[in-house]
C-alpha cells in the first residue's frame, strides 16, 4: 500500500478526492489517500503551496512532493523540503492558459475595446491581419510554448525567449540576456510566462520597456515580480506602453489602493488565467507515483538551483 497525503486548502479535498482515486485505480496503484496520515508513514505528498504543511522534517520516508501548482516560487526555497519536488504540468491547465492568452492577444490585435466603444457610429477601421502584428512570448516552457504555437497557428509572427537555446517550428527563438533585446525590439504585444526566480525578477523594467515599440501592449499571466510596477506605470503614463493586462501581482489579492485598479490603460484579472484541472492533473500525479514506485525519473522535477 502506498500512503499519499493530500495537503492543500481543505475545500480542495472535495474537488480532488474522486479524480485522484480514479487516476490511482486507472494506473493500477494501491493507494491509501488521506488528509491525515502520520507524517513518518507518508510516501508522497500531493501539495499546494498555500496549505498549512510547511515543515517537511517529519516526512522521513516521503519519496516526492507533487505540487498541484505550476509555479513553485513559494516552496522551492523551503529548507525542510529535501525530497524531490515536482511542479504541475497539466494538459487542462495548459489548455486554459492557451485560451486565456489567445483571447487577450486577440482583444488587443482586433482593438476590440475601441470597436465596442464606438459602436454608436459607423466608422469602419479595418484591423490588420495577424501576420502584421509581431508578438513576443517571454518563457518557452510548458505554457509559453503552447501559447506561442497557438498564436503562430493564427498567423502572428511569434518570437519566444527562454534561458536555454531552443528551436521550435514556426517560432523565432531567442535566449539569454542578449536575446531579450531582439525579442522585445519589434514586439507589439508581449506575453510573460516566466517563472518567478531571482533571475527573472523585473525582466520588464525601465530599460527593457523602453526597447519596445511605442504603444506596445503587455499581458502578464506569469508572476507579479516579473515586472517593475513603478516602471510599468510610468511607461503607461507616457504612452510608451499602450495597455497592460495583468493577472498576477507581487501582493495578491491586489490591494484596493493600488494604482493598477484605476489606471485607464490597465486591465486587472484576479489570478484566473489558468487553473489546474483535477481530472487531468490527477493523472499526472498518478503517473509520477507510478514512476516513483518503479524507480523511474519523475516528470517535471524542479531544479532547485534554477528555482523552477
Ligand atoms: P516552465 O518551467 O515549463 O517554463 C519556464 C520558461 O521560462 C522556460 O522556457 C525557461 O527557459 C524560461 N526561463 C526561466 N528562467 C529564465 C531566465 N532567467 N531567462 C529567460 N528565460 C527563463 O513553466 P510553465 O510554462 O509551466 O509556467 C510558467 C509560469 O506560469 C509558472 O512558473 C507560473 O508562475 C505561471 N502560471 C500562472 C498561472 C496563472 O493562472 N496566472 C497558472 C499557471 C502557471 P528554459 O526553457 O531554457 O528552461
Ligand atoms: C500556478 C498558478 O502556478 O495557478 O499553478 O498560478
Amino acid at each position: 500500500m502506498i500512503n499519499v497525503q493530500f495537503a492543500a486548502l481543505p475545500e480542495r479535498w472535495a474537488t480532488y478526492e474522486a479524480p485522484l482515486r480514479a487516476a490511482f485505480a486507472e494506473a493500477g496503484l494501491e493507494v491509501d489517500l488521506r488528509l491525515d496520515h502520520a507524517p513518518a508513514d507518508v510516501d508522497y505528498v500531493v501539495y499546494a503551496p498555500n496549505s498549512n504543511l510547511q515543515d517537511f522534517t517529519p516526512y522521513t520516508r516521503c519519496k516526492a512532493v507533487l505540487s498541484l501548482w505550476a509555479g513553485v516560487e513559494k516552496i522551492v526555497g523551503n529548507q525542510t523540503l529535501t525530497m524531490p519536488l515536482c511542479r504541475m504540468v497539466d494538459p487542462g491547465l495548459t489548455a486554459g492558459m492557451v485560451e486565456w492568452v489567445t483571447g487577450h492577444v486577440l482583444r488587443y490585435h482586433l482593438d476590440i475595446d475601441r470597436t465596442i466603444h464606438t459602436q454608436d457610429r459607423w466608422a469602419p477601421v479595418v484591423p490588420p491581419l495577424a501576420e502584421e502584428r509581431p508578438v513576443t512570448v517571454l518563457g518557452l516552457g510548458a505554457l509559453g510554448q503552447a501559447c506561442a504555437q497557438m498564436l503562430a497557428t493564427l498567423g502572428f509572427p511569434v518570437t519566444g525567449w527562454s534561458r536555454s537555446e531552443k528551436s521550435i517550428d514556426g517560432i523565432t527563438c531567442r535566449h539569454g540576456d542578449a536575446g531579450l533585446r531582439d525579442a522585445l525590439a519589434m514586439a507589439q504585444i508581449v506575453v510573460l510566462l516566466l517563472p518567478d526566480t531571482p533571475a527573472t525578477e523585473n525582466t520588464l523594467n525601465r530599460d527593457t520597456l523602453a526597447l519596445l515599440p511605442k504603444g506596445a501592449r503587455i499581458i502578464n499571466p506569469g508572476r507579479g515580480p516579473l515586472i517593475d510596477d513603478d516602471a510599468l506605470l510610468a511607461a503607461l503614463d507616457r504612452g510608451q506602453i499602450g495597455h497592460a493586462t495583468l493577472d498576477v501581482f507581487r501582493v495578491e489579492p491586489l490591494p484596493m489602493v493600488h494604482r493598477y485598479w484605476t489606471h485607464p490603460n490597465v486591465t486587472v484579472t484576479p489570478h484566473i488565467a489558468a487553473e489546474t484541472r483535477p481530472l487531468t492533473a490527477a493523472r499526472v500525479i498518478a503517473e509520477n507515483i507510478r514512476r516513483g514506485e518503479a524507480d523511474d525519473v519523475f516528470l517535471h522535477q524542479v531544479d532547485r538551483r534554477l528555482g523552477y
